[in-house]
């Protein structure tokens, strides 16, 4: 069985721990590796090499830094379909977003912030008697954590910015998907990227992660994941008062108006709710219909996800493939038992759908619930799964009222031929990111987060740079 080691101080080594995790092929069950179950002394090794690390490190110039990402960029370019193929078979997605989304997006996330890095200037103050000059300084050592969804994607996005701003880091990937965290490991290991700058522990959540959140030398903590996993790393981390960003859930509405593009909207309605089997953050997963066209939009939703292609993940006409774990699956398939419970008519849906030969897998069919009231839990809470629930509406006021019924503010999209109406609507609803007439549409540049429990902080683009840089100003006195 393939064994995954941990990466610390440009060394592949063994946990002091000498146990191991085993992963699974969410398609099919099948074991794919075991992964060290790494211990706080893991951790310790990996923060001392970040330490050591770090003074050569942030000495040097944001050009350099920014021609050691475009290393790691191509590094990984030339193995774009070994990341497709490893990351399909450890997510159970279909190969094509594999490829698509989390392969061709992380080499580009690189490529990204090794272009914006390498623009940095002072800025620069002037006053009659004095000259202020901003500098940014490296935070120290980062730890990085991800989650299981976008495992190099998200890891990609921490990793970049904060190693060109002149940090060093500690990566903990999801126990649940370590397989393209090594690949990266790997490319930076033949590139020769100076010892200790990025280390790697693998490792549950628990254990590992906790450690390395509320160690007393890591100075900034990035965290992609669930928001109760998120509240632990928030007052474990606020002890040391460390720089913290949160990246958590998100409970999204699609609002379709009577005066969309009704086939346009469709089609990417159903991809916000089951692209990746429901498993993003920004997934439209609330799918609110203004009561003119509601009939006649929700017959040709049901008819268009019944048409979804699930089956073998790496069969390139698949849309559909597995949810992550068996866990994962018991409490997303929880939530339709709730959903009869709250009253809710399942349109479709639900019928066990496993392909022929993956009958040891996570399989569901993509799911269509209406009628719950709009404060039911099943329309609130993050599901994270192939579900969505739809509900009427019939004026602005009350979309605006729906869409902001959660505790969550990440994203949502807006569908409808009025700009002007579809801006008012989209400044209305507590949310870090809103979409016209799109979803997914991702510009590196722009912030990405949200708020109440949908995260703290930004990340993309230059509020990266911020995150992972702190400004200090040195003011000069003219003679
Ligand atoms: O993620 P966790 P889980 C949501 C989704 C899902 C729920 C739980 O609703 O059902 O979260 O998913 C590490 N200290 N999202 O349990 O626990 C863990 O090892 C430090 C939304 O799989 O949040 C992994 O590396 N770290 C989300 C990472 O945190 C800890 C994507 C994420 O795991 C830790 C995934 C601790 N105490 C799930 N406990 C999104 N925002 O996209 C765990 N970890």
């Amino acid at each position: 069985m393939k064994q995954l080691r941990n990466y610390i101080g440009g060394k592949f080594s063994n946990s002091e721990n000498y146990d191991w995790i085993k992963s699974y092929n969410p398609a099919n069950g099948l074991e794919i590796c075991e992964i060290e179950r790494s211990n706080s002394k893991d951790v310790d090794n990996a923060i001392r090499a970040a330490k050591e690390a770090l003074p050569e490190w942030s000495s040097k110039t944001f050009k350099e830094r920014s021609n050691w990402l475009i290393k790691i960029a191509n590094g990984l370019e030339s193995r774009i379909e070994e990341i497709a193929n490893l990351e399909s078979m450890d997510t159970g997605k279909p190969i094509t977003i594999a490829k698509d989304v989390d392969a061709k997006r992380s080499v580009l996330n690189f490529k990204f912030f090794a272009g914006i890095i390498s623009e940095i200037e002072n800025q620069v103050f002037e006053m009659e008697d004095a000259t202020n000059i901003v500098v940014r300084k490296p935070v120290g050592v980062g730890a990085l954590i991800t989650p299981w969804n976008l495992p190099l994607y998200l890891l990609s996005w921490k990793v970049a910015p904060a190693i060109g701003m002149g940090n060093t880091v500690v990566c903990k990937p999801s126990e649940l998907t370590p397989l393209t965290a090594d690949l990266l490991m790997r490319v930076i290991d033949d590139i020769n990227l100076p010892p200790g700058v990025v280390n790697l522990i693998h490792g549950d959540g628990e254990i590992a992660g906790s450690s390395l959140v509320s160690h007393d030398s890591t100075d900034l903590v990035s965290f992609t994941g669930g928001t109760l996993t998120g509240e632990k790393v928030a007052n474990s981390s606020s002890k040391s008062f460390k720089k913290i960003s949160l990246e958590l859930g998100g409970k999204n509405s699609s609002i379709v108006f009577s005066d969309c593009d009704l086939e346009s909207t469709l089609e990417v309605v159903v991809r916000a709710g089951f692209l990746n089997q429901g498993q993003i953050c920004l997934c439209g997963s609330r799918i609110l219909i203004e009561d003119s066209i509601y009939e006649n939009f929700r017959n040709r939703l049901i008819e268009k996800v019944e048409g979804l292609v699930i089956g073998d993940p790496s069969d390139k006409n698949t849309e559909i493939g597995a949810l992550i774990s068996k866990e994962h699956k018991a409490k997303v398939l929880s939530y339709v038992d709730l959903a009869v419970e709250e009253g809710g008519n399942i349109l479709t849906g639900l019928k066990d759908e496993t392909p022929i030969g993956f009958e040891g897998g996570n399989w569901m069919k993509p799911t269509i619930i209406e009628g719950l009231s709009v404060n039911s839990r099943c329309s609130t809470e993050e599901i994270f799964g192939p579900i969505v629930t739809i509900h009427p509406f019939s004026s602005e006021e009350e979309v605006i009222s729906i869409a902001n019924n959660t505790d969550y503010g990440l994203a949502g999209s807006i569908w409808s031929a009025d700009i002007e109406k579809a801006k008012r609507v989209a400044k209305s609803i507590d949310s870090g990111m809103m979409w016209i007439n799109t979803w997914l549409h991702r510009d590196l540049r722009v912030p990405f987060g949200g708020v109440k429990k949908s995260g703290v902080g930004r990340e993309g683009g230059r509020w990266s740079l911020d995150f992972f840089s702190e400004p200090m100003n040195i003011c000069i006195k003219h003679n």
